[in-house]
């Protein structure tokens, strides 16, 4: 069935000054737009039609003649997270369960962040940085491409694109800059607490 792409709930310059309007509206506007509108054409009339976009993804993941249904699906839940991770108001500290559960499985706040930042930072080329639970344990993990945690029995808590558009026209090349501009004051510590209680019952 068609996807489609769920509203943004802040206005496209609510991130500023750490991710521009520009850069919002082209991300959100062009990218992730054209993800979905790929994605719709792709799956229109298959097998996979009458199927959500989480199914889709996981039918797709292993097989090579739906590469093309699984980049652009994956794509687009993966930016519609993303988009969720972010609020004018973030940053800081996470609070309550999930506060608590990340000093347990990375020693601290601190570590945790020093954890994000490096796999943010080392992603070689596109792709992704999350936190995840698995097995009852939070996890830093990264993502190439298209690739989501979704896929691995994963479940995602948070994620930071760092594929270049989403951060070229604020940060150029310096990649850690935009990644400690989001970690600092933009993450939605409220969202994540969320994922978590939904994953740690299921
Ligand atoms: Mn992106």
């Amino acid at each position: 069935m068609a996807y489609h792409q769920p509203a943004l709930l802040y206005a496209e310059n609510a991130l500023e000054p750490y991710i521009s309007a520009k850069t919002v509206g082209f991300h959100f506007g062009k990218h992730h737009a054209a993800y979905i509108l790929n994605y719709n054409n792709l799956v229109a009339g298959t097998s996979l039609d009458n199927l959500s976009l989480e199914e889709v993804i996981a039918q797709s993941a292993a097989d090579p003649q739906k590469i093309g249904i699984f980049n652009n699906g994956a794509q687009a839940w993966n930016h519609s997270f993303y988009w969720n991770c972010l609020t004018s108001d973030g940053g800081g500290e996470p609070s309550g369960e999930l506060a608590a559960k990340i000093a347990q499985d990375f020693g601290s706040f601190d570590k945790f962040k020093d954890e994000l930042k490096a796999a943010a930072a080392t992603q070689f080329g596109s792709g992704w940085a999350w936190l995840v639970l698995e097995g009852g344990q939070l996890k830093v993990v990264k993502t190439s491409n298209a690739q989501t945690p979704l896929t691995s029995g994963q479940k995602p808590i948070l994620v930071i694109d760092v594929w270049e558009h989403a951060y070229y026209l604020d940060y150029q090349n310096r990649r850690p800059d935009y990644v400690a501009a989001v970690i600092d004051n933009l993450l939605n510590w409220k969202f994540a607490a969320e994922n978590f209680k939904k994953g740690s019952v299921a």
